[in-house]
């Protein structure tokens, strides 16, 4: 068959299955789309999170200048710094992450990223995986959200005085949440931490550091959220602190990936500047 012909069979293809599968590209990371994201033990992980089939949205936060935070995923889920692309007193700011750039956010001038984009949970599973470093936030017990698909599919916040983490799934008009103490994790103490939140269709659960913090059974059929946002939401609780890498994922990735991830980042390099 002749390339061009190829080409039109190609073409013919992805516009019958629309939407279904993202493009293929190369990554900023290196990865491929399609590239499994292997979690097995035995082999080196990769510092940062990478795209697999059931990556809806990924931002490296390593854009470094400029109002678009740059979805790496292969769906093209940018957000704006700020509600809007002008620059405003509510972008947060380009800084050191966990791995490479970050954000940082401050709650006093009501900083967060966002974007509108409709994601569909097929499976009825999600996890919502980020790496953030808190000092506090605008709302009581300086809670700050930290994540927040729709209202509401879910939602994660941290409490840097009582030291919990507030994760919550969604059917839009009703939700399931739980306060889980981060224990002998100190929220704001300085360094970076290691927040997830899934759900499976039947339990929500929690993970602080690679490790299970809690769970609970929850039965939503999950929201299709329209709108994503980071570091905080226009009506209140805005995070201060800095952020890195979040991943949403359309499964309930499983424990031993969580774990792996925690692992493999305790030999990855922190920015110091
Ligand atoms: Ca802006
Ligand atoms: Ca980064």
């Amino acid at each position: 068959m002749k390339r061009t012909a190829v080409m039109v069979a190609i073409v013919m293809i992805v516009s019958m299955v629309g939407n279904a599968v993202p493009p293929s590209e190369i990554f900023e990371d290196g990865f491929e789309y399609g590239d499994t994201c292997d979690w097995d033990v035995t082999v080196p992980q990769p510092c940062t999170f990478c795209a697999d089939a059931n990556t809806a949205a990924l931002w490296h936060f390593d854009g470094g200048a400029g109002q678009v935070v740059a979805d790496s995923s292969g769906w093209g889920r940018h957000l704006s710094l700020g509600p809007t692309s002008a620059v405003e007193t509510d972008d947060p700011a380009w800084s050191a992450g966990r791995f490479g750039g970050g954000l940082s956010f401050d709650s006093s001038t009501l900083q967060y990223a966002t974007g509108t984009h409709n994601v569909t949970f097929a499976s009825n599973q999600l996890t919502v995986e980020l790496w953030v470093r808190p000092t506090g936030g605008s709302g009581t017990w300086g809670d700050g959200q930290i994540f927040t698909a729709g209202f509401i599919n879910c939602q994660m916040v941290t409490s840097t005085g009582d030291n919990t983490v507030y994760v919550a799934v969604g059917d839009g008009s009703s939700w399931n949440g739980m306060v889980v103490d981060a224990g002998v994790v100190d929220l704001d103490d300085g360094s970076w931490h290691y927040l997830v939140m899934t759900y499976d269709g039947t339990t929500l659960a929690a993970y602080i550091d690679g490790e299970l913090a809690d769970s609970q059974p929850a039965l939503i059929t999950l929201a299709h959220p329209q709108d994503l946002k980071v570091g905080g939401r226009p009506q209140n609780d805005f995070l201060d602190g800095w952020m890195d890498e979040v991943r949403l994922s359309t499964i309930a990735r499983p424990p031993g990936e969580i774990a792996a991830n925690w692992s493999a980042a305790q030999s990855c390099e922190v920015r110091s500047d």
